[in-house]
Protein backbone atom coordinates (compact mmCIF):
# COMPACT_ATOMS: atom_id res chain seq x y z
CA UNK A 1 0.00 0.00 0.00
CA UNK A 2 1.22 3.41 -0.69
CA UNK A 3 1.93 5.69 2.13
CA UNK A 4 0.35 8.79 2.61
CA UNK A 5 2.13 12.00 2.07
CA UNK A 6 2.86 13.71 5.25
CA UNK A 7 2.32 17.62 5.98
CA UNK A 8 4.87 19.10 8.10
CA UNK A 9 4.52 23.06 9.45
CA UNK A 10 7.64 24.80 10.19
CA UNK A 11 7.25 27.94 12.25
CA UNK A 12 10.11 29.92 12.53
CA UNK A 13 11.09 28.56 8.46
CA UNK A 14 14.10 31.09 7.95
CA UNK A 15 16.84 30.15 10.89
CA UNK A 16 19.33 27.60 10.47
CA UNK A 17 17.79 24.59 11.97
CA UNK A 18 14.77 25.21 9.91
CA UNK A 19 16.61 25.20 6.48
CA UNK A 20 17.96 21.72 7.36
CA UNK A 21 14.94 20.19 8.87
CA UNK A 22 13.01 21.62 5.23
CA UNK A 23 16.16 19.50 3.21
CA UNK A 24 15.38 15.96 5.15
CA UNK A 25 12.09 16.45 4.91
CA UNK A 26 11.42 17.12 1.62
CA UNK A 27 13.89 14.00 0.77
CA UNK A 28 11.38 12.17 3.13
CA UNK A 29 8.98 13.12 0.06
CA UNK A 30 7.01 15.77 2.55
CA UNK A 31 5.27 18.58 2.16
CA UNK A 32 6.31 21.55 4.14
CA UNK A 33 4.69 24.74 4.66
CA UNK A 34 7.29 26.96 6.53
CA UNK A 35 6.04 30.10 8.52
CA UNK A 36 7.57 33.09 8.17
CA UNK A 37 6.59 36.41 9.53
CA UNK A 38 6.58 39.55 7.82
CA UNK A 39 9.93 41.74 7.35
CA UNK A 40 10.68 44.73 5.22
CA UNK A 41 14.16 42.92 4.19
CA UNK A 42 14.20 39.71 2.36
CA UNK A 43 15.63 36.99 5.09
CA UNK A 44 15.40 33.58 3.02
CA UNK A 45 18.84 32.94 2.28
CA UNK A 46 18.93 30.38 4.33
CA UNK A 47 16.17 28.56 2.21
CA UNK A 48 18.00 29.09 -1.30
CA UNK A 49 18.21 24.97 -1.65
CA UNK A 50 14.44 24.57 -0.71
CA UNK A 51 12.21 27.37 -1.74
CA UNK A 52 11.74 26.64 -5.52
CA UNK A 53 10.90 22.88 -4.66
CA UNK A 54 7.52 22.39 -5.65
CA UNK A 55 6.57 20.77 -1.76
CA UNK A 56 7.71 23.50 -0.11
CA UNK A 57 5.53 27.06 0.57
CA UNK A 58 5.98 30.19 2.59
CA UNK A 59 3.24 31.49 4.55
CA UNK A 60 3.30 34.72 6.59
CA UNK A 61 2.87 34.34 10.44
CA UNK A 62 4.06 35.76 13.41
CA UNK A 63 3.50 33.69 16.35
CA UNK A 64 2.92 36.71 18.92
CA UNK A 65 -0.19 36.90 16.75
CA UNK A 66 -3.06 34.03 17.88
CA UNK A 67 -5.04 35.17 15.34
CA UNK A 68 -2.46 34.20 12.11
CA UNK A 69 -1.32 31.43 14.15
CA UNK A 70 -5.33 29.69 14.67
CA UNK A 71 -6.23 30.30 10.85
CA UNK A 72 -2.63 29.10 9.68
CA UNK A 73 -2.78 25.52 11.83
CA UNK A 74 -6.73 25.11 10.88
CA UNK A 75 -6.34 26.11 7.34
CA UNK A 76 -3.19 22.97 6.89
CA UNK A 77 -4.51 20.61 9.08
CA UNK A 78 -0.34 19.44 9.57
CA UNK A 79 0.46 16.29 10.21
CA UNK A 80 4.06 17.41 12.15
CA UNK A 81 4.23 21.11 13.64
CA UNK A 82 7.92 21.88 14.62
CA UNK A 83 7.88 25.27 16.40
CA UNK A 84 11.87 26.27 15.87
CA UNK A 85 10.57 30.01 15.93
CA UNK A 86 12.35 32.38 19.04
CA UNK A 87 13.85 35.29 20.49
CA UNK A 88 16.72 32.51 20.36
CA UNK A 89 20.13 35.05 21.61
CA UNK A 90 20.42 34.36 24.89
CA UNK A 91 22.33 37.88 25.58
CA UNK A 92 19.32 39.55 23.96
CA UNK A 93 16.87 38.09 26.64
CA UNK A 94 18.35 39.87 29.20
CA UNK A 95 17.67 43.50 27.43
CA UNK A 96 14.09 42.45 25.65
CA UNK A 97 12.88 40.21 28.68
CA UNK A 98 9.40 40.51 28.42
CA UNK A 99 9.78 40.47 24.10
CA UNK A 100 11.14 37.18 24.73
CA UNK A 101 8.71 35.51 26.58
CA UNK A 102 5.61 36.73 24.29
CA UNK A 103 7.23 35.29 21.75
CA UNK A 104 8.98 31.83 23.72
CA UNK A 105 6.70 31.40 25.83
CA UNK A 106 3.58 32.41 25.10
CA UNK A 107 4.10 31.96 21.20
CA UNK A 108 4.10 28.53 21.81
CA UNK A 109 1.12 28.39 24.07
CA UNK A 110 -0.47 30.16 20.89
CA UNK A 111 0.28 27.11 18.85
CA UNK A 112 -0.77 24.60 21.17
CA UNK A 113 -4.06 26.04 21.55
CA UNK A 114 -4.60 25.82 17.91
CA UNK A 115 -3.99 22.69 17.21
CA UNK A 116 -5.88 21.72 20.83
CA UNK A 117 -9.19 24.06 19.15
CA UNK A 118 -8.62 23.36 15.21
CA UNK A 119 -6.34 20.29 14.42
CA UNK A 120 -6.14 18.16 17.73
CA UNK A 121 -4.29 15.21 15.40
CA UNK A 122 -1.22 17.19 14.83
CA UNK A 123 2.06 16.08 16.46
CA UNK A 124 3.98 18.71 17.68
CA UNK A 125 7.95 19.59 18.07
CA UNK A 126 9.46 22.67 20.71
CA UNK A 127 12.52 23.21 20.59
CA UNK A 128 13.74 23.08 24.38
CA UNK A 129 17.21 23.79 24.96
CA UNK A 130 20.44 23.02 27.06
CA UNK A 131 19.77 26.39 28.73
CA UNK A 132 16.74 25.27 31.15
CA UNK A 133 20.02 23.97 32.91
CA UNK A 134 21.73 27.44 33.81
CA UNK A 135 24.22 26.30 36.18
CA UNK A 136 23.37 22.83 37.41
CA UNK A 137 24.79 19.68 36.20
CA UNK A 138 24.64 15.92 37.69
CA UNK A 139 28.02 14.20 38.51
CA UNK A 140 28.74 10.81 37.82
CA UNK A 141 29.81 8.58 40.72
CA UNK A 142 31.87 5.95 38.00
CA UNK A 143 33.90 8.40 37.17
CA UNK A 144 36.71 10.54 38.63
CA UNK A 145 37.66 13.54 38.75
CA UNK A 146 40.79 13.50 36.35
CA UNK A 147 37.86 12.11 34.12
CA UNK A 148 36.24 15.12 31.94
CA UNK A 149 32.78 13.63 31.59
CA UNK A 150 32.41 13.08 35.45
CA UNK A 151 29.69 15.94 34.80
CA UNK A 152 27.08 16.66 32.88
CA UNK A 153 23.33 17.26 31.84
CA UNK A 154 20.52 14.50 31.01
CA UNK A 155 17.02 14.43 30.88
CA UNK A 156 16.70 13.89 34.66
CA UNK A 157 19.09 16.93 35.46
CA UNK A 158 17.13 19.53 37.48
CA UNK A 159 15.96 23.14 35.80
CA UNK A 160 17.31 26.22 36.98
CA UNK A 161 16.77 28.73 34.12
CA UNK A 162 19.38 31.46 34.07
CA UNK A 163 18.54 33.78 31.71
CA UNK A 164 14.87 35.68 30.27
CA UNK A 165 15.60 33.29 27.64
CA UNK A 166 15.82 30.26 29.54
CA UNK A 167 12.94 31.24 31.81
CA UNK A 168 10.61 31.47 29.04
CA UNK A 169 12.06 28.59 27.38
CA UNK A 170 10.86 26.56 30.76
CA UNK A 171 7.69 27.97 30.30
CA UNK A 172 7.29 26.58 27.18
CA UNK A 173 8.41 23.42 28.40
CA UNK A 174 6.17 22.74 31.03
CA UNK A 175 3.14 24.36 28.55
CA UNK A 176 4.53 21.21 26.42
CA UNK A 177 4.39 18.79 29.27
CA UNK A 178 0.70 20.04 30.56
CA UNK A 179 -1.09 19.69 27.09
CA UNK A 180 0.05 16.32 26.49
CA UNK A 181 -1.28 15.26 29.76
CA UNK A 182 -4.52 17.75 30.21
CA UNK A 183 -5.36 17.88 26.47
CA UNK A 184 -3.76 14.52 25.36
CA UNK A 185 -2.36 16.13 22.66
CA UNK A 186 0.67 14.69 20.94
CA UNK A 187 3.29 17.27 21.89
CA UNK A 188 6.78 16.76 22.62
CA UNK A 189 10.18 18.52 23.23
CA UNK A 190 13.80 18.48 22.38
CA UNK A 191 16.28 19.30 24.93
CA UNK A 192 19.04 20.35 22.51
CA UNK A 193 22.50 21.36 23.85
CA UNK A 194 24.17 24.40 21.19
CA UNK A 195 24.07 23.40 17.41
CA UNK A 196 25.80 25.30 14.53
CA UNK A 197 26.73 25.13 10.88
CA UNK A 198 27.56 27.55 8.25
CA UNK A 199 24.23 29.19 8.53
CA UNK A 200 24.22 29.73 12.14
CA UNK A 201 23.39 33.53 12.92
CA UNK A 202 26.29 35.92 12.83
CA UNK A 203 26.03 36.65 16.39
CA UNK A 204 26.29 33.58 17.99
CA UNK A 205 30.15 32.61 19.25
CA UNK A 206 30.96 30.05 17.13
CA UNK A 207 29.94 31.85 13.95
CA UNK A 208 31.09 35.10 15.12
CA UNK A 209 34.67 33.32 15.53
CA UNK A 210 34.60 31.88 12.04
CA UNK A 211 33.56 34.82 9.95
CA UNK A 212 36.13 36.81 11.71
CA UNK A 213 38.66 34.28 10.59
CA UNK A 214 36.74 34.27 6.79
CA UNK A 215 37.80 38.28 6.64
CA UNK A 216 41.38 37.61 8.38
CA UNK A 217 42.10 35.58 6.05
CA UNK A 218 41.00 37.82 3.07
CA UNK A 219 43.31 40.54 4.52
CA UNK A 220 45.94 38.26 3.68
CA UNK A 221 46.68 37.84 7.87
CA UNK A 222 47.36 41.74 7.83
CA UNK A 223 48.80 42.15 11.26
CA UNK A 224 46.92 45.04 11.91
CA UNK A 225 43.53 43.41 11.37
CA UNK A 226 41.21 44.72 13.91
CA UNK A 227 40.86 42.48 16.82
CA UNK A 228 38.27 40.39 17.37
CA UNK A 229 36.03 41.23 20.37
CA UNK A 230 34.96 38.66 22.69
CA UNK A 231 33.24 37.69 25.92
CA UNK A 232 34.02 35.31 28.34
CA UNK A 233 35.89 32.63 26.31
CA UNK A 234 36.31 29.68 29.62
CA UNK A 235 32.78 29.08 28.84
CA UNK A 236 31.54 25.12 27.81
CA UNK A 237 29.75 24.03 25.59
CA UNK A 238 28.42 20.91 23.86
CA UNK A 239 28.54 21.73 20.50
CA UNK A 240 26.85 19.83 17.75
CA UNK A 241 25.74 19.92 13.97
CA UNK A 242 22.49 21.37 13.14
CA UNK A 243 22.18 18.73 10.24
CA UNK A 244 22.38 16.07 13.17
CA UNK A 245 20.29 17.85 15.24
CA UNK A 246 17.20 18.04 12.95
CA UNK A 247 17.49 14.76 12.21
CA UNK A 248 17.00 13.89 15.72
CA UNK A 249 13.88 16.35 15.88
CA UNK A 250 12.34 14.18 13.05
CA UNK A 251 12.77 10.90 14.85
CA UNK A 252 11.33 12.24 17.97
CA UNK A 253 8.10 13.00 16.24
CA UNK A 254 8.07 9.36 14.66
CA UNK A 255 6.87 7.63 17.85
CA UNK A 256 3.83 6.75 18.84
CA UNK A 257 3.71 8.09 21.92
CA UNK A 258 5.42 12.05 22.66
CA UNK A 259 8.76 12.02 24.90
CA UNK A 260 11.27 14.69 25.61
CA UNK A 261 14.78 13.89 24.33
CA UNK A 262 18.27 15.43 24.90
CA UNK A 263 20.16 15.72 21.63
CA UNK A 264 24.08 16.47 22.21
CA UNK A 265 28.02 15.64 20.98
CA UNK A 266 28.25 14.36 24.77
CA UNK A 267 31.80 16.43 24.69
CA UNK A 268 32.47 20.15 26.45
CA UNK A 269 34.62 22.48 24.61
CA UNK A 270 35.89 26.08 25.72
CA UNK A 271 35.44 29.13 23.82
CA UNK A 272 39.30 28.86 23.86
CA UNK A 273 39.17 25.49 23.03
CA UNK A 274 36.73 26.20 19.56
CA UNK A 275 39.54 29.80 18.72
CA UNK A 276 42.16 27.10 19.14
CA UNK A 277 40.46 24.38 16.27
CA UNK A 278 39.69 27.45 14.68
CA UNK A 279 42.61 29.54 13.87
CA UNK A 280 44.53 26.07 13.87
CA UNK A 281 42.90 25.33 10.65
CA UNK A 282 44.27 28.49 9.63
CA UNK A 283 47.56 27.77 10.49
CA UNK A 284 47.41 30.13 13.53
CA UNK A 285 48.91 28.52 16.83
CA UNK A 286 48.72 31.96 18.65
CA UNK A 287 44.86 33.42 18.28
CA UNK A 288 45.45 35.90 21.16
CA UNK A 289 47.13 38.56 19.51
CA UNK A 290 43.89 38.54 17.33
CA UNK A 291 41.91 38.52 19.84
CA UNK A 292 40.35 41.29 22.71
CA UNK A 293 38.44 40.36 26.10
CA UNK A 294 35.44 42.89 25.79
CA UNK A 295 33.30 43.20 29.55
CA UNK A 296 30.43 44.41 27.73
CA UNK A 297 29.55 40.98 26.45
CA UNK A 298 30.20 38.93 29.65
CA UNK A 299 25.95 38.15 30.62
CA UNK A 300 24.67 39.59 33.51
CA UNK A 301 24.36 35.57 34.50
CA UNK A 302 26.56 32.93 32.59
CA UNK A 303 26.03 29.08 31.62
CA UNK A 304 29.22 28.46 32.45
CA UNK A 305 29.42 24.78 31.63
CA UNK A 306 27.41 22.33 29.30
CA UNK A 307 27.98 18.79 28.74
CA UNK A 308 24.98 16.61 27.62
CA UNK A 309 24.38 13.06 27.53
CA UNK A 310 21.85 11.27 24.56
CA UNK A 311 21.55 7.72 26.16
CA UNK A 312 18.11 7.99 26.33
CA UNK A 313 17.78 9.14 22.17
CA UNK A 314 20.38 6.62 21.29
CA UNK A 315 18.57 3.44 23.18
CA UNK A 316 15.18 4.76 22.25
CA UNK A 317 15.28 6.63 18.95
CA UNK A 318 18.34 5.32 17.55
CA UNK A 319 20.09 8.61 17.30
CA UNK A 320 23.87 9.62 17.36
CA UNK A 321 25.55 12.36 16.11
CA UNK A 322 27.58 11.82 12.95
CA UNK A 323 29.45 15.32 12.49
CA UNK A 324 32.32 15.56 14.71
CA UNK A 325 33.53 18.61 16.36
CA UNK A 326 36.87 19.22 14.39
CA UNK A 327 34.77 18.62 11.27
CA UNK A 328 32.00 21.52 12.35
CA UNK A 329 34.62 23.65 12.80
CA UNK A 330 36.60 23.12 9.69
CA UNK A 331 33.38 23.91 7.69
CA UNK A 332 32.15 26.97 9.40
CA UNK A 333 35.89 28.33 8.87
CA UNK A 334 35.63 27.00 5.15
CA UNK A 335 32.87 28.16 4.38
CA UNK A 336 33.32 31.43 6.11
CA UNK A 337 36.31 32.29 3.99
CA UNK A 338 34.35 31.38 0.61
CA UNK A 339 31.92 33.44 1.43
CA UNK A 340 34.30 36.52 2.19
CA UNK A 341 36.11 35.62 -1.32
CA UNK A 342 33.16 35.25 -3.20
CA UNK A 343 29.90 36.67 -1.98
P1 LIG B 1 17.35 31.02 14.66
O1 LIG B 1 18.29 30.78 13.52
O2 LIG B 1 17.52 32.23 15.50
O3 LIG B 1 15.86 31.03 14.03
C1 LIG B 1 14.77 31.49 14.77
C2 LIG B 1 13.59 31.66 13.82
O4 LIG B 1 12.47 32.15 14.56
C3 LIG B 1 13.83 32.68 12.68
O5 LIG B 1 13.27 32.16 11.50
C4 LIG B 1 13.05 33.88 13.15
O6 LIG B 1 12.60 34.72 12.11
C5 LIG B 1 11.86 33.18 13.81
N1 LIG B 1 11.05 34.06 14.65
C6 LIG B 1 11.48 34.87 15.64
N2 LIG B 1 10.44 35.52 16.17
C7 LIG B 1 9.34 35.09 15.52
C8 LIG B 1 7.96 35.40 15.61
N3 LIG B 1 7.49 36.30 16.49
N4 LIG B 1 7.07 34.78 14.77
C9 LIG B 1 7.52 33.88 13.86
N5 LIG B 1 8.83 33.56 13.72
C10 LIG B 1 9.71 34.16 14.54
O7 LIG B 1 17.32 29.76 15.63
P2 LIG B 1 17.89 28.27 15.41
O8 LIG B 1 19.33 28.24 15.81
O9 LIG B 1 17.48 27.76 14.10
O10 LIG B 1 17.13 27.50 16.57
C11 LIG B 1 15.83 26.96 16.33
C12 LIG B 1 15.10 26.84 17.66
O11 LIG B 1 15.84 25.99 18.54
C13 LIG B 1 14.90 28.15 18.42
O12 LIG B 1 13.66 28.06 19.08
C14 LIG B 1 16.02 28.14 19.45
O13 LIG B 1 15.65 28.90 20.58
C15 LIG B 1 16.11 26.67 19.76
N6 LIG B 1 17.42 26.17 20.16
C16 LIG B 1 18.51 26.45 19.41
C17 LIG B 1 19.74 25.90 19.77
C18 LIG B 1 20.97 26.17 18.95
O14 LIG B 1 22.06 25.96 19.46
N7 LIG B 1 20.83 26.57 17.67
C19 LIG B 1 19.85 25.06 20.89
C20 LIG B 1 18.69 24.78 21.62
C21 LIG B 1 17.48 25.31 21.24
P3 LIG B 1 13.52 35.93 11.52
O15 LIG B 1 14.44 35.28 10.50
O16 LIG B 1 12.52 36.84 10.92
O17 LIG B 1 14.27 36.53 12.67
O1 LIG C 1 27.22 31.86 23.47
C1 LIG C 1 30.15 33.06 25.25
C2 LIG C 1 28.79 33.29 25.86
O2 LIG C 1 25.57 33.18 22.16
C3 LIG C 1 27.98 30.73 23.82
C4 LIG C 1 21.49 29.68 21.46
O3 LIG C 1 21.35 28.97 20.26
O4 LIG C 1 22.62 27.85 22.54
C5 LIG C 1 22.76 29.20 22.17
O5 LIG C 1 22.95 30.03 23.31
C6 LIG C 1 28.97 31.10 24.92
C7 LIG C 1 28.33 31.87 26.07
O6 LIG C 1 25.21 30.70 22.56
C8 LIG C 1 30.88 35.89 23.11
O7 LIG C 1 28.89 34.08 27.05
C9 LIG C 1 31.91 34.74 24.64
O8 LIG C 1 28.84 31.37 27.28
O9 LIG C 1 26.94 31.42 20.99
P1 LIG C 1 26.23 31.86 22.21
P2 LIG C 1 24.40 30.36 23.91
O10 LIG C 1 24.23 31.53 24.76
O11 LIG C 1 25.01 29.15 24.49
C10 LIG C 1 21.53 27.55 23.41
C11 LIG C 1 21.51 26.06 23.66
C12 LIG C 1 20.24 28.10 22.93
O12 LIG C 1 19.18 27.55 23.21
C13 LIG C 1 20.26 29.47 22.34
O13 LIG C 1 19.12 29.71 21.51
O14 LIG C 1 29.95 31.97 24.36
N1 LIG C 1 30.67 34.20 24.49
N2 LIG C 1 32.05 35.79 23.81
C14 LIG C 1 30.01 34.88 23.54
N3 LIG C 1 28.77 34.72 23.02
C15 LIG C 1 28.39 35.56 22.04
N4 LIG C 1 27.18 35.40 21.48
N5 LIG C 1 29.21 36.58 21.61
C16 LIG C 1 30.46 36.78 22.11
O15 LIG C 1 31.17 37.71 21.69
Amino acid sequence: MMEKIKNAMIFGATGQDSSYLSELLLEKDYKIVGVKRRTSTNNTWRLDSVIHNENFSLVEGDIVDPSSVNQIISEHQPDEIYNLSAQSHVHTSFNQPLYTFQVNALGVIHILEAVRNYSPTSKVYQASTSELWGSNYDIDPSLTDANDHIRYQDENTRFSPNSPYAVAKLAAHESIRLYREAYDIWACAGLLMNHESPRRGEEFVTRKITQYIGRLSYSGFDPNFPHLKLGNIDAVRDWSHAQDMVRGMWMMLQQDKPKDYVLCSGTGYSVKQFLDTAFKHVGIHDWSRYVDIDPSLYRPCEVEFLQGRYNLAKKELGWEPEISFDDLVREMVDIDIYNVKYN
